[in-house]
């Protein structure tokens, strides 16, 4: 029988708003310590690398730290935007936070990492490499103590029809090596979709094998086997899929729904935390986000969302949890000034750190940028940090003082969707020394100036304001100026390929043979919400 919704309709129920972790943060995984949750998303070639989120009651998440924290732990050199750290999984064991992660080279597997820490928000570990092929690393610690390690691979099967094999190792907790022999688990419930972000979960006895299928994007789906042993032979679960939106039209909010990490409360409820997106007209800008989904077990295993048979926007919330409270508020607008010398875990820059370039000042605040010579387009390390675009409207705007001498120095505004794929707002001269502000789209190896304004002033506000229908850049020397406007699918993660959301950042570039140059931020703005007519006259 199905399970019976758990209060009566006329009670008030308590609810929150889905994607609980909005923009850029796909292929949660999820772990509790006592009443702490925590949780990582991939982040791919960005720098620091794997964000670690602290919540208590799944709904509201802080971050803590950054797996990856030191360019020592990682090589993401060369690596595309959407290649690097894919889809970590996070356990805890025995006073030990433990990270598994692959590291993506050309959209493949190409090196199984370990990480450890005893607090999850750092220091961690050096990593350790696990002799493992394939992609979407998993650990399972078993009742006895021994700990499996689960991934996902290419079908060597000759038998088997399909792209994907799950398989398994035994992890040797004193060496942190992989041991005993290689079991062949399963081949998926949807033969001939690719199969893969495996979790293994034990239930009154039962090992219950949760898996994603039909790729990331619309057809993905969650799927599942079960054993009552823990290196199988594994069954599908009949009832797969058993969670997607796969056959949702364009009406539906939430779309490519799938990956999904498990996670019991002290109250005794079981919630998933899965990836998706929100499109608009068939496209999405923010990445893959994270949403929160009831579960329920049943004899044949998780049921999910066993009230609407849907991830939704608005949902009930856990049953007995609290938020921390004091976390930040995720629409309000947020001015960073950069006091206090460091910058905040929301910002990123590409594949290493940034310190010899962009310096957050100490007691007055504001951020020097050195104009580095590494284009946005490069697969090094431009000067450039960037936070998630979170919501489709807001604004974002910093003012900026920069004295350019030649027109190859510029300092501004990106928005970044890939290293093929921006817009660039930035202060700069023309060749006959006056001031000027550039609007660029990058595409490929296109870079195309749309737009160029002299301004009266060295020191302006930079804007770019976003809605539905696109990205607007505007520019105050004084007055407001609008440059122009880019549709919002050109930045879109269906347009660009790959795995990845929007960044809005702030960069300063130059030619090898522009002089070096200084560009001073004095703040930097990220503001929800519709900007209204007439708000560009501010
Ligand atoms: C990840 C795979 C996926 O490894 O996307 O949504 C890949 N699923 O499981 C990169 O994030």
């Amino acid at each position: 029988s199905l399970p019976h919704p758990r209060l009566p309709r006329s009670a008030p129920v308590p609810t929150f708003a889905n994607p609980v972790l909005a923009g850029s943060h796909p292929d949660p995984s999820i772990c509790r310590v006592g009443e702490d949750f925590y949780l990582v998303t991939s982040s791919f070639a960005y720098y620091p690398g794997l964000p670690v989120f602290h919540s208590r009651d799944l709904v509201s998440w802080r971050a803590v730290g950054h797996v990856v924290h030191r360019p020592s732990q990682v090589s993401l050199t060369g690596l595309d935007v959407s290649d690097g750290l894919w889809a970590a999984t996070i356990r805890h064991h025995a006073g030990t936070f433990y990270v598994v992660v692959t590291l993506a080279r050309g959209r493949r597997g190409s090196t199984t990492l370990l990480y450890t820490a005893a607090d999850p928000a750092g220091a961690w570990s050096d990593p350790i490499t696990l002799d493992a092929e394939g992609i979407d690393p998993s650990l399972f610690f078993d009742d006895d103590g021994r700990c499996w390690f689960t991934a996902c691979r290419d079908a060597a099967h000759p038998e088997v029809t399909g792209p994907g094999e799950l398989w398994m190792r035994e992890l040797d907790l004193q060496t942190l090596a992989l041991t005993g022999p290689t079991h062949s688990l399963w081949y998926g419930a949807m033969r001939g979709a690719w199969v893969e972000a495996p979790h293994l979960y034990k239930r009154d006895g039962v090992y219950y094998l949760i898996a994603a299928e039909g790729g990331t994007e619309h057809h993905h789906a969650v799927t599942a086997a079960r054993s009552d042993t823990v290196t199988g032979p594994y069954s599908t679960d009949p009832r797969s899929p058993l969670l997607t939106h796969r056959h949702r039209g364009a009406a539906e909010p939430v779309h490519n729904v799938g990956h999904v990490d498990l996670v019991d409360t002290p109250a005794g409820e079981t919630w998933a935390v899965a990836l998706g997106v929100r499109p608009l007209e068939g496209t999405h800008t923010l990445g893959r986000e994270v949403f929160l989904v009831p579960v329920e077990w049943m004899p044949r295993g998780p049921v999910f969302a066993p009230d609407t048979g849907r991830v939704n926007l608005s949902e009930r919330r856990p049953v007995g949890t609290t938020a921390v409270g004091g976390g930040p508020a995720q629409d309000g607008p947020v001015r960073y000034e950069f006091r206090g010398g460091a910058l905040g875990p929301e910002w990123n820059s590409l594949r290493g750190p940034v310190d010899d370039v962009v310096s957050p000042g100490a007691g007055e605040g504001g951020l020097t940028i050195r104009l580095s010579p590494e284009p946005l387009t490069s697969t090094g390390t431009p000067a450039f940090i960037a936070r998630r675009q979170q919501h489709v409207h807001l604004r974002a705007s910093t003012r900026i003082r920069f004295s350019a001498t030649a027109p190859a120095q510029q300092a501004g505004l990106a928005v970044f969707q890939n290293h093929a794929r921006y817009a660039t707002l930035g202060l700069t001269v023309d060749a006959a020394g006056t001031p000027q502000v550039v609007l660029t789209a990058r595409e490929a190896a296109a870079a195309t100036r749309l737009a160029a304004v002299a301004v009266a002033d060295r020191e302006v506000v930079l804007a770019v304001d976003s809605d539905e229908s696109g990205y607007t850049f505007r520019v105050d020397d004084g007055t407001w100026t609008t440059l122009g406007s880019i549709e919002r699918s050109f930045f879109s993660t269906e347009r660009a390929g790959g795995f990845v959301g929007v960044y809005l950042g702030l960069y300063g570039t130059r030619d090898a043979e522009a002089d070096p140059a200084e560009a001073h931020v004095d703040w930097f703005e990220y503001a929800p919400g519709r900007v209204g007519p007439g708000q560009d006259q501010l």
